[in-house]
């Protein structure tokens, strides 16, 4: 498998192919401005590192790492439904299959171009009727760029909602912040209240919150690690932002009891009032591209 990858889509000084934990395929991307890991499975990345910086994502020590379970960490790719659905997968299916390469490339900023597509096949259709193509492009450099392209590939119209459900690594979620939602309406959905946000979001105990009709990039101050991320997306109108604190940390089989200080999720998403609608050959591309500065 990983000589037949190299073969085709290995480019060197920019990625390479290896079989990764629970012999999972990965591409591994080493170009002159970063260091970033995707494997196949969920066609999940997993690691993004630019030069001279610390890691920007983050994986929990408690992963599952089997067939058909998701990975804790990096950018699970949830789709075709965001959340739990009685009887099915938590976030939908996409993130718990074997996604194909079809393309690498090495582009003039120095950057690395990853391409991989996941079809409706007999695996998908156990979860979901639609014809589909979904591809999930990586572009890692100075920044980190992924891109889900829906592509309605059915005579019918179909209606999906998901999310790139990015975790952070932070210094301590007692001392970051998040700027950039200030005046936003959000659901708060551990009590479906609706609320504005006043200011930067602090966090003092379990916060799970999709905020409404905003395209604003996000930016997490992290003043432990001297950084600012900064967290920008494409069409997506709806935000999501969670941290699990003790309780639900406590309840998740594959997320360490201590590792939530260390963690945030801000996630591009299509959800609640943000649900995407395609008309049969119609495509939708939702993207988030994550920088970091030094404070
Ligand atoms: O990102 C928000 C959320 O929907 C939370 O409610 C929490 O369930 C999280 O996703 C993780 O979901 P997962 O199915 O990956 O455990």
């Amino acid at each position: 498998m990983k000589e037949d990858l190299n073969r085709i889509f290995g480019i060197d000084n920019h990625i390479s192919f290896s079989t990764g934990k629970a012999g999972f395929p990965l591409a591994v991307i080493k170009n002159n401005l970063c260091h970033a890991e995707i494997t196949t499975h969920g066609a999940h990345v997993m690691k993004y590192q630019p030069n001279g910086e610390k890691e920007v994502l983050w994986m929990s020590e408690h992963g599952y790492w089997a067939d058909l379970k998701p990975i804790r960490g990096g950018i699970p790719v949830c789709w075709p439904w965001f959340g739990p659905k009685e009887g099915l997968p938590s976030h939908g299916f996409a993130r718990i299959l074997k996604w194909d390469v079809v393309s690498t490339a090495a582009l003039p900023d120095g950057s690395t171009e990853l391409v991989m597509e996941l079809a409706d096949s007999e695996a998908t259709r156990q979860y979901w009727r639609g014809q589909f193509k979904a591809k999930m492009t990586v572009v890692a450099g100075k920044s980190l760029k992924v891109s889900l392209s829906i592509q309605n590939a059915d005579i019918h119209p179909v209606t999906y909602t998901g999310a790139l459900h990015t975790y952070f690594t932070i210094s301590d979620i007692n001392t970051i912040e998040i700027a950039g939602l200030d005046g936003v309406s959000y659901i708060d959905t551990l009590t479906g209240d609706k609320h504005v946000q006043k200011g930067h979001i602090k966090f003092n105990a379990e916060t799970d919150r999709i905020y409404l009709d905003t395209l604003a990039t996000c930016r997490v101050l992290d003043p432990g690690l001297k950084r600012v991320i900064n967290v920008a997306k494409t069409g997506s109108r709806s935000t999501v932002v969670w941290n699990p604190w003790i309780a639900k940390a406590k309840r998740l089989e594959d997320f360490g009891d201590n590792e939530y200080p260390g963690m945030l999720c801000v996630e591009a998403a299509n959800n609640a009032t943000d649900v995407i609608t395609l008309k049969p050959g119609e495509t939708h591309v939702t993207g988030t591209t994550v920088s970091v500065e030094a404070i």
